[in-house]
């Protein structure tokens, strides 16, 4: 897929889903806004893993919103998603490329200025700034970055960056402005009673951030 739109990048988290079925919910975040949607399972089997993926698959495709899988290039490649995110423990760049081919989007967490840089020379589309801030999502996150950090890796790479970690709709607008081209959620949007409402609130303020600091 051709330059996705990273603007609000959806991660989904079954365990904050409650008895909601995640394609439910994925739909309406969708419907309010979101550009890019990751599929990140840490506890299911593969089946259930790519069962899940296909449904997701079968909702993002006719919208045109890409498709990303959460560390699994077996499980992006079996169900023709457009992309994997790998961490600094996962597959290295090279591996993962070689097995996934030029037209998969490779998008890597970094957790430092050092880890963005290495990530952009390594040939990887997208980096996920992790974390931004602090979060109660993921219990072995990095220590968080800061506005700073966003700031510090946009004056070093190019490539598109995805702030992730604690990000709200009051604080989208700050992360875009200190250089990031899109925020990444998870409990903003996926423990949210209304979806589509978190999710339109959260792009207006990444829309909003960007007309005012790019202009
Ligand atoms: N990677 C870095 S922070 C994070 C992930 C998956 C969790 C972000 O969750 P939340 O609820 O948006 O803070
Ligand atoms: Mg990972």
């Amino acid at each position: 897929m051709a330059n996705p739109d990273y603007s609000l990048y959806l991660v989904t988290d079954r365990g904050l889903a409650g008895d909601r079925s995640l394609a439910g919910i994925v739909g309406e975040a969708v419907a309010g806004g979101v550009t890019c949607v990751q599929l990140r399972e840490k506890l299911c089997g593969t089946r259930d893993f790519i069962d899940q993926a296909r449904q997701l698959k079968a909702l993002l495709q006719p919208a045109g919103i890409p498709l990303i899988i959460n560390d699994r290039i077996d499980v992006a490649l079996a169900v023709g998603a457009d992309g994997v995110h790998l961490g600094q423990q996962d597959m290295a760049i090279a591996e993962a490329r070689s097995l996934a081919g030029p037209a998969m989007i490779i998008g890597i967490s970094a957790e430092s200025l050092e880890d963005a840089i290495r990530a952009e020379r390594q040939g990887a589309d997208y980096i996920g700034i992790s974390p931004v801030f602090a979060t109660a999502t993921k219990a072995d996150a990095a220590a968080p970055l800061g506005l700073e950090g966003v700031r510090r890796i946009r004056e070093a790479v190019k490539l598109p960056l995805v702030g992730i970690g604690g990000i709200t709709e009051g604080n989208a607008g700050a992360v875009v402005a200190a250089g990031a081209d899109g925020v990444a959620v998870v409990s903003a949007i996926i423990a949210s009673r209304c979806p589509r409402t978190a999710a339109t609130a959260l792009r207006g303020q990444v829309d909003k951030a960007r007309k005012e600091t790019r202009m």
